[in-house]
């Protein structure tokens, strides 16, 4: 992709060295910063996020849409921007032609970042949790923009399995009919976001970074067109008390509902009431889970380069 100053899409020098070397990369998301996070905390996770990255031997490519044009890999300066700007709004697929046409600056969500991602040549990514089903969706028809992507793009996301306002057993049934491969790093169950189990068991689990190399490379051969999902759950002694966090979660649910907040502002909403009355307990596990995937994620990408491709 080229870098040139004109260009509607910009790869950091590190980012495109990286990838035309065969070094391993990690593409990481810029909603969880700017819609996922309070300030001023963001800004430190996201350069804590790229630091345990580059700690473990891979280069960091933070994706956003800064003025117009979408960057693959952020300096320094254009991570503050992301984390303190107020025009940044939330962009998923549908979004990123519009604001990209209107000059405007967007975050990029799992959906957004999994595609640019897969454009740029970037295989591996890490967030937090997935966007997947709501629970009132039944009502609303509220599923993310997540799913339907990741049915579609191939690319491996690390991540803490789903968020866990959501319908898991419906998101994860959505995740069988749309092809996307999941496997549990070191657990048979799959993770619920700020809790380590969901309650919902897994049909595979890898030990090892080398075992997710061996997946990704079964699934080019196949030329398989969806996502890998390598669900990484917070440890034991990070994850948030239970009955915490489910009476913060029918509080929140329910102030949503009587506020009539929709569409793309549910998962914000949600996670932001957690941060507040859990009195920055949720916070702290985010932070720790979003930078054990990252860390995670650097490993793969790193066992990947190895690998015959
Ligand atoms: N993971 C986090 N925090 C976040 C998100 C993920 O730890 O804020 C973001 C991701 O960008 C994801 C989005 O794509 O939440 C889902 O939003 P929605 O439910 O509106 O599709
Ligand atoms: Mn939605």
């Amino acid at each position: 992709m080229p870098s040139d100053p004109n260009s509607r899409i910009v790869v950091h020098p590190d980012v495109s060295e990286a990838l035309a070397s065969g070094s391993p990369v990690v593409a990481l998301e810029s909603t969880i910063i700017s819609h996922g996070l309070p300030r001023p905390e963001n800004l430190r996770v996201a350069r804590e996020i790229e630091a345990i990255v580059a700690s473990r031997g891979a280069t960091a490519a933070t994706i956003a849409v800064l003025d117009g044009r979408v960057h693959v890999g952020l300096t320094d300066e254009e991570l503050v921007e992301v984390a303190n700007r107020d025009d940044i709004v939330k962009a998923s697929v549908r979004d990123l032609p519009v604001v990209m046409a209107r000059s405007g600056s967007a975050a990029t969500t799992v959906a957004a970042t999994s595609v640019i991602a897969g454009h740029a040549g970037i295989e591996v990514f890490a967030t937090g949790g997935l966007g997947g089903v709501h629970r009132q969706a039944r009502d609303s028809w509220d599923e993310s923009a997540d799913l339907s992507t990741l049915g579609s793009t191939r690319v491996t996301v690390v991540c803490s399995g789903v968020k866990s306002i959501l319908d898991v057993g419906a998101t994860l049934e959505r995740m069988e009919t749309l092809n996307i491969s999941v496997v549990g790093y070191r657990t048979e169950r799959f993770p619920g976001f700020y809790l380590a189990d969901s309650g919902h068991a897994l049909d595979w689990q890898v030990s090892d970074p080398g075992e997710v190399a061996d997946i990704m490379a079964a699934r080019a051969a196949l030329d398989l067109q969806s996502a890998l999902i390598v669900a990484n759950p917070i440890s034991a002694e990070q994850e948030l008390d239970q009955d915490l966090h489910d009476a913060t979660l029918s509080d929140g649910l329910r102030l949503a509902e009587s506020r009539g907040i929709a569409g793309k502002d549910v998962t914000p909403f949600l996670l932001d009431h957690f941060h507040r009355s859990t009195h920055g307990a949720s916070l702290e596990a985010n932070t720790a889970l979003v930078i054990a995937n990252a860390g995670l994620a650097a490993q793969i990408a790193s066992a990947r380069s190895l690998a015959p491709h």
